[in-house]
């Protein structure tokens, strides 16, 4: 393996990183589980436009690799080496910012968790990721009360539920360029599925990105009714499934951004105004290290100036700091709107 020919554009974490030095301290590396530095990097160096450029494929790469990983950890999160978690809605001092729902659509909190001792997405076996299909469906018919749901596996669910379930912002969808890349798309569609309760306020995406996506979500604004759920959907869960997670680096995921809390706390929110005065709207973004995505996730884009607003740090921050950053950025928007 030769040191890869960056392009001259490549503005990913992994092109800022990766030197000659690490590269040649790395480059014949290998975990128990056989990743090494050329699947660590592969979607990076298909994928020029990579932000970050990395997928890690087992917990012990964090460590083989950190020369590389560390320094990328360190500028996507700030990391300040002492992860804690919180995920106590006891905890979490906040108010609807929008209580009479003029601008947020609605609320959706998720964190992403990977199975212990499994490997992670971009190096896991066809048969493994079966096996966590089942073991996760399994704990999940445990879940009582509003959590109660059921599994539809992925293969064999016709594509007009699917496409309905994508669009209705339910469903994942199937794996982008930078994830098939990464592996991460192999035997797609088989071991992927969605699990949901009745009105879909619960659900828990099984084998996409991470082994488990747990997904709490509703209308309107009430940020802590959404977390409150959460919380509880990861307690029950945790009575029967161990999580993959180091006191470094919190919950362990396939990528490094969703490293710490694993957790995405998002409103869609709708800002006529500020939309039309973006320098504005991502000062404030900037201010409270928000995030800004499209109305169809990642990768998209927003539609009548309604934006995919969150947290955009994970790791060096509990869920409670994470959810009440979101939600005083949130308030600075919506105040932000209301005066222009
Ligand atoms: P993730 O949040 O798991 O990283 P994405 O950003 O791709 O993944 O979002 C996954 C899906 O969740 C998309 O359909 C997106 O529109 C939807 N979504 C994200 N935030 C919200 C929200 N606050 N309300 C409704 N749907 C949301
Ligand atoms: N597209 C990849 C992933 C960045 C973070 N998003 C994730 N993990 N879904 C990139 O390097 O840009």
């Amino acid at each position: 393996m030769n040191y890869p020919n960056f392009s001259s554009d490549c503005k990913s974490l992994l092109c800022k990183h990766l030197t000659k030095e690490i590269f040649e301290e790395l480059k014949d590396k290998k975990s128990r589980y056989g990743y090494t530095l050329n699947r660590l990097i592969k979607s990076g160096l298909e994928n020029p436009d990579s932000s970050i450029g990395v997928y890690v494929g087992d917990e012990e790469s964090y460590e083989i690799f950190a020369p590389l990983l560390n320094p990328i950890i360190q500028e996507y999160h700030n990391f300040t080496n002492n992860h804690k978690s919180d995920m106590d809605p006891n905890h979490l001092d906040i108010t609807n910012p929008d209580p009479n729902g003029e601008f947020i659509l609605s609320t959706r909190i998720r964190v992403g968790r990977n199975l212990h001792c499994f490997p992670l997405g971009p190096n896991i076996a066809q048969r493994e990721r079966l096996i966590v299909e089942c073991m996760v469906s399994d704990a999940l018919k445990s879940l009582d009360g509003e959590l109660k749901g059921r599994y539809y596996p992925l293969l064999g669910m016709d594509k007009e539920t699917q496409n309905r379930l994508i669009k209705d912002h339910f469903l994942f969808k199937e794996g982008d360029r930078f994830l098939e890349s990464a592996g991460l798309n192999k035997e797609w569609p088989e071991g992927r599925g969605i699990f949901h309760n009745s009105n879909k306020t619960f659900l828990v995406w099984i084998n996409e990105e991470d082994q488990l996506r747990i997904i709490s979500m509703q209308k309107g604004g009430d940020i802590k009714e959404v977390f409150s759920r959460l919380s509880k959907a990861v307690k029950e869960l945790e009575k029967s499934l161990k999580f993959a997670f180091s006191q470094r680096l919190g919950y362990i995921t396939s990528c490094p951004t969703n490293l710490g809390t694993a957790m995405r706390a998002s409103v869609h929110i709708k800002l006529p105004k500020l939309g039309k005065d973006m320098q504005k709207f991502q000062s404030i973004t900037q201010k409270y290290d928000l995030q800004i995505r499209g109305v169809d996730g990642e990768h998209s884009q927003s539609k009548d100036y309604i934006y995919d607003i969150s947290n955009r740090r994970r790791l060096g921050i509990t869920e409670v700091e994470a959810v009440k950053q979101m939600t005083d950025g949130v308030q600075a928007l919506i105040e932000a709107e209301k005066s222009l």
